[in-house]
């Protein structure tokens, strides 16, 4: 949009969400002045999983990633600032949690995180990445359901 703000894809782990890490998590969002523009507390499947994580499929993790990923209820947000991109991925930290309680003691994966893998948060890492997340997750999901009932029709 033409105001300045800018969307990211933010979404709370399975790990995130069973460790009971939302409530806190979110007041960190709404404490760093992000909006919190749509938010889905959803089950990843499988193939919804292994399509998110697309670019990784070679990885010799990603059988891990897909099964970590599928294990419990993600929440999922768009969230809006000014640059809510880099300054998303910069309250989360790095990827490998177990660093990040050395490094980036404050960020919400050495909160929430215990590693590499489970790291409790993930924050899209470019705005063409954020675009191509929240169509993925919401613009898809709707046109889909319209797809779907004019198919009933
Ligand atoms: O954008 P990030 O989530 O910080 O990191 P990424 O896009 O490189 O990787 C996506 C996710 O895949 C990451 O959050 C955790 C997992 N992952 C990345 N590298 C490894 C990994 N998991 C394992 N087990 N081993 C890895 O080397």
């Amino acid at each position: 949009g033409g105001n300045g703000k800018e969307r990211t894809l933010a979404m709370i782990k399975p790990d995130g969400v069973s460790g009971n890490y939302t409530e806190e998590i979110k007041r960190i969002i709404v404490e760093a002045s992000f909006d919190i523009a749509k938010e889905m507390l959803t089950q990843l499947d499988k193939e919804t999983a292994s399509a998110f994580y697309d670019e990784h499929s070679s990885r010799s993790f990603f059988p891990d990633l897909v099964t970590y990923m599928t294990s419990g209820p993600v929440l999922v947000m768009i969230l809006e600032k000014t640059n809510a991109v880099s300054d998303w991925r910069g309250l989360i930290g790095p990827t490998d949690a177990q660093k990040a309680k050395i490094s980036h003691p404050h960020s919400i994966r050495a909160l929430c995180g215990t590693d590499l893998q489970r790291n409790c948060v993930h924050g899209s890492d470019s705005r063409s990445s954020a675009e191509r997340e929240i169509k993925f997750f919401f613009e898809d999901v709707v046109s889909g359901d319209i797809a779907s009932q004019h198919d009933e029709l």
